[in-house]
């Protein structure tokens, strides 16, 4: 069985575990504090010299970072990847203007303002700073999930997924998900699908 290492309440450890149930797929969890320098000690910079969560570990020990190439790995052949290449260019489109524009705007934000470990970053610059990049990014959403209902074509891709783990916790980041019908509405369209689990679930909880 496939192990995923990761943090439970980080949105970029959510995106695999999310999308394992949604395909209903069997998985070990392994909880890596991403705060405690535990991403930093020898035996998980073996996993990923990277030192960061998520890291997707095989059944014969090969090892993958970075949370969207790992919802490549894990959604390949599945319904969450169009069969049409222009629509799976576009759903990498959406997933690199994730980690580009979104990540590191709303889950940053949500960071600094949550974990008392972040407090000293959290500079009223760098508040202002991502809440601009933050607000910019979901408008783009915003735009785009007025029009469709999804992201890419007329079903879920890996795409919402990835841009599912943070947006959903927004808020905590102060992001007033009032102004954003279009993304309000598509979050709860992402609560509805068959097997969707929380941010808090683990396999076996
Ligand atoms: N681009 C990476 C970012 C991963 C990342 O930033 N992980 C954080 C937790 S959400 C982490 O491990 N931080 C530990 C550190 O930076 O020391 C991905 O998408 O997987």
């Amino acid at each position: 069985m496939i192990t995923i290492h990761g943090m439970q309440d980080s949105g970029n450890c959510y995106k695999p575990r999310l999308l394992m149930a949604l395909l209903g797929k069997p998985f070990h969890h392994v909880e890596v504090d991403s705060l405690d320098g535990s991403t930093r000690r020898p035996a998980f910079l073996a996993l990923n010299p990277i030192a960061k969560v998520p890291v997707l570990e095989l059944e014969d020990g090969r090892t993958l970072p970075e949370s969207n190439a790992i919802l490549a790995y894990l959604g390949e052949g599945s319904a969450f990847v169009p069969a049409d290449p222009f629509e799976r260019a576009t759903m990498l489109s959406w997933m690199f203007f994730e980690q580009y524009s979104h990540e590191p705007n709303v889950a940053v934000r949500h960071s600094l303002l949550v974990y008392p470990s972040r407090k000293a970053q959290a500079t009223p610059e760098r508040l202002a700073e991502t809440l601009d990049g933050g607000n910019k990014a979901l408008a783009v959403m915003e735009t785009a999930l007025t029009r469709s209902n999804w992201l890419v074509g007329d079903a879920p891709t890996l795409a919402d997924i990835a841009l599912y783990a943070y947006t959903h916790v927004a808020d905590q980041g102060g992001f007033d998900l009032a102004a954003y019908p279009g993304i309000r509405a598509w979050l709860s369209r992402i609560e509805a699908l068959p097997g969707y689990q929380p941010m808090t679930w683990l396999p076996g909880t």
